[in-house]
């Protein structure tokens, strides 16, 4: 089941999530919702505050479709960078939060990260690329951080500005 994106600002997305103490079904089934909800958007990560639930679990894909490899849907609970690289790269960010808004972002080129999966097995993995910046993103959702965030503060209040009056817009329509 689809379900609905919360977009900027929303309190919602400001808070630290908490950590997942057991795996049940319940869980199982937002990781599903939340797959479908990004490969719908189309994204290439979400996370779970950005559908209204403060739990730290984030899913992501960065194969994109055009690719000539088979789609690689990842589900990480609890997720944690153990450790980052020196060298850092620089994307142009977007987030299904923020809709429209484009920005570059400066994080490290290679991070390491552990995580457990829907089966309760720990993995730990090293990304880079597309992969290293999509998760740092994710994982900044659930410290309450957005993208928007590291920019400065007037170009911050611009995105968000244009939020507020995109939001209302669409409540009116
Ligand atoms: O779909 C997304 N694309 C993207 C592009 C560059 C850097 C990060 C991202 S994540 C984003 C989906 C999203 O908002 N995840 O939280
Ligand atoms: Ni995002």
């Amino acid at each position: 089941m689809k379900r609905p994106i919360l977009i900027h600002p929303d309190p919602r997305l400001k808070k630290v999530s908490a950590e997942v103490a057991d795996i049940d079904d319940d869980l199982r089934a937002l990781a599903d919702d939340m797959l479908e909800t990004m490969y719908e958007a189309p994204g290439i990560g979400l996370a779970a505050p950005q559908v209204g639930l403060l739990t730290r679990m984030i899913v992501m894909d960065c194969v994109k479709p055009e690719d000539e490899r088979p789609p690689r849907p990842l589900v990480m609970i609890n997720p944690e960078v153990v450790s980052a690289s020196e060298e850092r790269n620089v994307y142009e960010e977007g987030c299904l939060s923020i809709p429209e808004q484009y920005a570059d972002v400066e994080r490290p080129a290679e991070v390491e990260v552990r995580w457990i999966d829907v089966d309760g097995k720990e993995h730990r993995e090293g990304f880079d690329g597309l992969w290293a910046t999509c998760v740092q993103h994710e994982i900044d959702h659930l410290d309450g951080k957005l993208f928007i965030d590291y920019l400065k503060p007037l170009k911050r209040q611009m995105i968000t500005r244009k939020m507020v009056k995109f939001k209302k817009e669409r409540a009116r329509a």
